[in-house]
């Protein structure tokens, strides 16, 4: 099942999500919804927030292109346990913040530890895009977005224009 997607400002994008004390029936359908979700996006990460749901909860998948194997992850109470001293730079983007792509650094490889969807702890250590993307989910969970990244002079900017798009969706959809 596809869910929408919350388009930046949203209060509930800002909140600090709860950590998930185990993983139920539910929560392993809301991944399942939650990849759904950001295939058809397309997108390449999407984090349970960004659904309006306030729990540590996200999925991804970096593995671009035709001829790759897919490689969904759903990561419950995913935290960053060592991060690299090398730093990457990427042009990011959001399903919460659609069509505005910007620059952000961060640690070129991090190792996380989750739990998995048969609540067994994982850990891994990812670098390049999964790094990038990973980093970027953790951080919906924490109410922060990319955007928190860039000047406050990008961020408004930004946010305004966010604010007249809803407000045409919403015009259209009238
Ligand atoms: O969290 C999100 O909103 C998803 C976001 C993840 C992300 C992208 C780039 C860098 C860090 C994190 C997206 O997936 S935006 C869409 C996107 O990047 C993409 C879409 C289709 C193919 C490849 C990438
Ligand atoms: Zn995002």
């Amino acid at each position: 099942m596809k869910l929408p997607i919350l388009i930046h400002p949203d209060p509930r994008l800002k909140k600090v999500a709860a950590p998930v004390p185990d993983v139920t029936d539910e929560l392993r359908a809301l991944a399942d919804n939650m990849l759904s979700t950001m295939y058809d996006a397309p997108g390449i990460g999407l984090a349970a927030p960004q659904v309006g749901v306030g729990q540590r909860l996200i999925v991804l998948d970096c593995e671009k292109g035709d001829d790759v194997t897919p490689r969904p992850l759903a990561m419950f109470n995913p935290e960053v346990i060592a991060s690299s001293d090398e730093m990457n730079t990427y042009d990011e983007g959001c399903l919460s913040i659609p069509d505005i792509y910007a620059d952000v650094t961060r640690p070129e490889a991090v190792t996380v530890r989750w739990m998995d969807v048969n609540g067994a702890e994982q850990e891994e250590t990812f670098d390049g895009l999964w790094a990038t993307c990973v980093q970027h989910e953790i951080d919906h969970l924490e109410g922060k977005l990319f955007i928190d990244y860039l000047s406050g002079l990008k961020r408004q900017l930004i946010t305004r224009k966010m604010v007249k798009l809803k407000r045409d969706r919403a015009r259209e959809g009238a």
